[in-house]
Order: C-alpha cells, then structure tokens, then sequence
C-alpha cells in the first residue's frame, strides 16, 4: 500500500494519525468526503455504516474514525452527540452542567474504520475525568477539559507527540498500524 486515506473534516484527528503513521512507508492523506453519522448509542455501528457508505463510492484503502467523549454523571452524555455538543455548548457547556459535581469520572472511545479488502474495525479508551476549569491550548474539542488518568494535565495542556503515546484514538491507530505491519487484527 502507498496511500492511505483518511477521510475526515477534523484536522486535529488527521494531525494525530499522521504522526502515528509516519514510521510506516504510507502517504497518509485527508480527504473531506461527505458521509452520513447515524443516530445510534454505539461508535462502532455508526463508524461501519460510514464505511460501508463511503466503500461504495471511493476504491483506494481508507479509514475513518468516530469518537466521543463518555462522561459519567450525565449517564455518558455526550457520548455520540459529542460534535454537536462541542459546536454548541462548547467546553464552557460541559463544567456548567458539571459544576459542584464531585464525580467527574469520563472516557474518551474512538473506534477506527479501515476499509482495505473489507472492514476492519480498531477500539481504543482513554480513561480519565474532567477539569474543573478550561487549561491549556494544544489540540481540539474537549482536549482543554479531560485529564487522562496518565497524567495530571489535560490533553490541551500536552503536545500531539505526548497524546498520542496513550490516548483513546493513539490506543486505536496503534491496533491499525500493527494490522497494517502483520496483517493481524
Ligand atoms: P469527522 O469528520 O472525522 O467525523 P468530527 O469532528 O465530526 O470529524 P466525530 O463525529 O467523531 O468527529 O465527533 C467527535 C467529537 O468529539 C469531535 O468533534 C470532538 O469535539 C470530540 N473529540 C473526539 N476526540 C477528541 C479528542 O481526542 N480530543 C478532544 N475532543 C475530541
């Protein structure tokens, strides 16, 4: 394989993958190809129906990745809404419906799509909980509010390279390359 697409309108996704992806001899390139996000509790069916959508019309190897952020007291809200969310109520959103809260438990899930000779799906979680204020500048979406259990600062307080070492879409893209390297899922 010499390219690979990623088929994403998110340039922080894309910036990620492309650093877990370096090491291999793949062009990783971004392509903002339209598909539908179904409405479903689940990533990994929402991830397969736009791969199965996107397979029907575009032939070269590609994947696509769905994600979300998972947070416990709001019984996983925002879940699969979570674009939406942070396009609407934004971080500030989230530690206002959260304030005074003691539990402040959450996950990140990203679920990875790769389409070569057929589907392929890869999972990663990153555990951790959200901040009680907004900290930090690097990354995107709700980096500036989630602390990863590996660490004491937020995602948006760290650099891509230290993110990708544990993340939930480093945990994902890791599953990918190994496939990509020994044809084992
Ligand atoms: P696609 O074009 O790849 O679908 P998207 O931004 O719409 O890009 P999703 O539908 O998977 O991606 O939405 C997930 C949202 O969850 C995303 O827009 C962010 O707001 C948030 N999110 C996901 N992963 C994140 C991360 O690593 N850090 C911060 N926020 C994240």
């Amino acid at each position: 394989m010499e390219e690979l697409y990623f088929i994403t309108s998110n340039k922080g996704k894309f910036k990620e993958a492309e650093a877990k992806i370096k090491h291999l001899d793949i062009e990783l390139i971004q392509l903002r190809l339209d598909y539908p996000e179904i409405q479903a509790s689940d990533l990994k069916e929402i991830a397969l129906y736009g791969l199965d959508f996107c397979s029907e019309r575009f032939k070269s190897p590609f994947f696509l990745e769905d994600s979300g952020l998972f947070i416990d007291e709001l019984n996983s809200f925002p879940g699969p809404y979570s674009r939406y969310v942070q396009e609407t109520i934004g971080n500030d959103g989230i530690l206002k419906l959260l304030l005074g809260v003691i539990n402040r438990r959450a996950y990140f899930k990203s679920v990875v799509a790769l389409y070569d000779k057929g589907p392929h799906t890869f999972e990663g979680i990153s555990m951790g909980k959200i901040s009680n204020e907004i900290r930090g500048k690097e990354g995107f979406g709700f980096d500036p509010i989630f602390i990863p259990l590996e660490s004491s600062k937020t995602f948006g307080e760290i650099s891509t390279e230290e993110k990708n070492k544990y993340s939930h879409r480093a945990k994902a893209l890791d599953a990918m390359v190994k496939y990509l390297e020994n044809g084992v899922e």
